[in-house]
């Protein structure tokens, strides 16, 4: 059996170092080094995901545009692997229905992120500073059924994700699992694999919460767009710790998610780091940090913007992505129906 990868992006915002090194460049790798021969990548711009929480509509086309050029800029070639906007093909959410009846609110409930978001919800400041309590959608609740959709849809065997995704892939493991016992073989259980060797990149300004593209401040994140000033102005602001060496200890969260997002970019060991390091201060290391950042994403910038000069091409190139997918998303949704009992007319 052919094995394919699946994975995706909510256009929720500017797209951060967190997404590249935990999610975009693993993708990077599958593609160019697939396990076997055969190999199918899809990457997708979950447009619909990001609608569980309010987008300003403007910036969300704005943003959608922008994934896939920082897809392309990344290392995604369109010739190899697939790219296209869930919206633009109705299995989604046809399917996402269809799996909400066969999983139990208990089970959505408990998932990190909807704990999470609900309470962000809960928290956020409006435009007078006050707190403005949200209440949280029922989408925000049934996203893990639309993004095991996205996955079962197409019979996918693996989906790089970062380490915050993989209780999702792990409700939908157990859904498909559920779904083939009930009607038989349906769908593949797909696997995830994740990068950073399990650890998530986390806020610059808060090493307790993950560096996140719906964040308040700019300084919880560092985008994959900021300039070299930005970049060195947010590195020196971001928070350290309360010692003066730059050591990966557990009581030490800021140097430590520093010094990993140092070993990520640079592909050096974060003992070869600490070695680097031992006799220099933690301005010292921001700076050399600074440094290795801006030049790694000096390449990917320019050709996001040589990208982001031609719409209309980005545009095909998602169209050709969604035709292209068609196929193997009707075949699944039409297999579930036959088996659950409707007309498929
Ligand atoms: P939002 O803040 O709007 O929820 P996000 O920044 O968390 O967005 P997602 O679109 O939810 O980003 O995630 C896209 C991919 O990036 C996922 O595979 C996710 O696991 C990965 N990712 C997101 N944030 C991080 C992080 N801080 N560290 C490592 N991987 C991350
Ligand atoms: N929930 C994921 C985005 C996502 C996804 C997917 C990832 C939606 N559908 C399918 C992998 C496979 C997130 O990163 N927040």
């Amino acid at each position: 059996m052919a094995k394919r990868i699946f994975s995706g992006i909510q256009p929720s915002g500017i797209i951060h170092i967190g997404n590249y090194l935990g999610a975009i460049k693993q993708w990077v790798e599958l593609q160019n080094n697939p396990p076997t021969g055969e190999d199918e990548a899809i990457f997708c711009i979950v447009d619909l995901h990001a609608i569980t929480v309010r987008q300003n509509p403007e910036q969300l086309r704005k943003n959608t545009l922008s994934a896939a050029a920082w897809y392309i800029a990344c290392g995604i070639n369109p010739q190899k692997s697939d790219i296209f906007i869930q919206s633009t093909r109705p299995e989604h959410t046809e399917l996402a229905w269809i799996l909400s009846c066969y999983t139990q609110i208990g089970e959505l409930a408990r998932m990190t992120q909807y704990k999470e978001k609900t309470q962000k919800l809960q928290n956020d400041l409006g435009d007078t500073g006050f707190i403005v309590k949200a209440a949280p959608s029922a989408g925000l609740l049934t996203y893990p059924t639309l993004m095991a959709a996205d996955i079962l849809l197409y019979q996918t065997t693996t989906v790089p994700v970062g380490e915050d995704q993989v209780q999702h892939v792990e409700l939908t493991r157990d859904i498909a699992k559920r779904f083939n016992n009930l009607y038989g073989q349906t769908f593949t259980i797909p696997d995830y694999s994740t990068k950073i060797s399990g650890k998530r990149i986390m806020a610059l300004d808060d090493p307790s919460k993950k560096m996140s593209k719906s964040a308040a401040s700019e300084y919880n994140y560092m985008a994959l767009s900021d300039s070299p000033e930005k970049i060195r102005q947010k590195i020196r602001k971001a928070v350290t710790d309360s010692g003066t060496q730059v050591k990966y200890e557990k009581d030490q969260p800021a140097i430590s998610n520093l010094l990993n997002i140092h070993s990520e970019i640079s592909g050096k060991e974060v003992a070869e780091l600490e070695d680097e390091f031992s006799s220099k201060n933690y301005g010292e290391f921001k700076e050399a940090l600074a440094d290795t950042i801006i030049s790694h994403l000096a390449p990917i910038q320019s050709k996001y913007n040589s990208l982001m000069q031609s719409p209309t091409e980005l545009e095909k190139i998602l169209k050709a992505g969604s035709e292209k997918v068609a196929s193997t998303a009707q075949k699944t949704l039409s297999d579930v129906k036959t088996k659950i009992g409707l007309l498929n007319l």
